[in-house]
């Protein structure tokens, strides 16, 4: 319960960093990545197997933001974890920062893929997982979309390869926050009913509220026997009492007064 609790107030610190990150840049997608929190929370402090000083280590696992776009959330978490100074954060998104505004892996170490062209994380995560299985490593693969992610046609053919290779060291996170960039998800191209087309492509299918620590962790440690999809079902903007369910808020920046209200909540 108490490492929980710690788990709770590293989110809402991560949620700040966010928020900074995207006032002082004046960068969109606040929404985008305030809906990954706890997820990232729960893979980076309880789950992968990762060593913050041998970063490439060959027994690591890896994790991989195919909606590149909520950079923001992998940079502070990433940072909270100790991967790098958290100084850095502070030159995510402007001229001359080290942090570009979509996900770079060279720019420090813990990104393991570049990303931002919506529709290829999962393919380079199956990639990924099938050489671990001919390498005959037991690493795990986590990889998460978006939900207007799964709008690309790319998306699906890799959904329909990976049982095909019983990739059971595969798991897809899809934070489903029911927003994308132009609407409603399911307004745009209704993705419904969602488990039942994954299971239908022969996936194990967990469905859970995306901001629950005990849920996260429960779902993640299940142990199956196929590729694993976690439906994670999220608010866009979570945290932020005017951001959450709110639209404009994939594109705007928090200005001065807002800022300090969001941080004040997080307080
Ligand atoms: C291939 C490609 N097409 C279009 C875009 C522009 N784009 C950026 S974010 C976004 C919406 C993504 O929605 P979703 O996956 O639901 O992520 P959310 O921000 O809601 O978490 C789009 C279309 C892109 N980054 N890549």
């Amino acid at each position: 319960m108490d490492k929980i609790m710690n788990l709770e107030l590293v989110s809402k610190q991560i949620r700040k960093s966010i928020l900074l990150m995207n006032a002082n840049s004046s960068a969109s997608h606040s929404g985008t990545a305030l809906s990954t929190v706890e997820i990232l929370v729960i893979l980076y402090f309880k789950i992968m197997n990762i060593d913050i000083n041998n970063p490439k280590a060959m027994s690591r696992d890896k994790f991989i933001l195919s909606k590149g776009h909520g950079s923001s959330a992998l940079y502070a978490t990433l940072a909270e974890r100790g991967f790098f100074d958290k100084i850095l954060l502070n030159g995510f998104y402007i001229d001359g920062g080290q942090l570009p505004g979509h996900l770079d892996k060279e720019a420090v170490p813990g990104v393991e893929v570049s990303s931002g062209s919506l529709g290829h994380g999962l393919s380079i995560a199956i990639g990924m997982a099938l050489a671990n299985k001919l390498d005959q490593l037991n690493n795990h693969v986590f990889v998460m979309c978006g939900d207007g992610e799964l709008n690309e046609g790319s998306m699906w053919e890799a959904i329909m390869f990976a049982p095909q290779q019983s990739l059971n060291n595969l798991t897809l996170i899809v934070d489903y926050n029911k927003f994308q960039g132009y609407g409603v998800t399911n307004e745009v191209i209704n993705l419904e009913p969602l488990k039942e087309k994954f299971e239908a492509f022969n996936w194990e299918v967990i469905e859970i509220n995306g901001h629950n620590l005990f849920d996260i962790e429960k779902s993640l440690l299940k142990k199956v026997k196929k590729p694993k999809v976690i439906i994670a079902h999220t608010t866009k903007g979570k945290g932020v009492s005017y951001m959450e369910n709110q639209f404009i808020w994939h594109y705007k920046s928090p200005n001065d007064q807002e800022l300090k209200q969001a941080l004040d909540e997080l307080s």
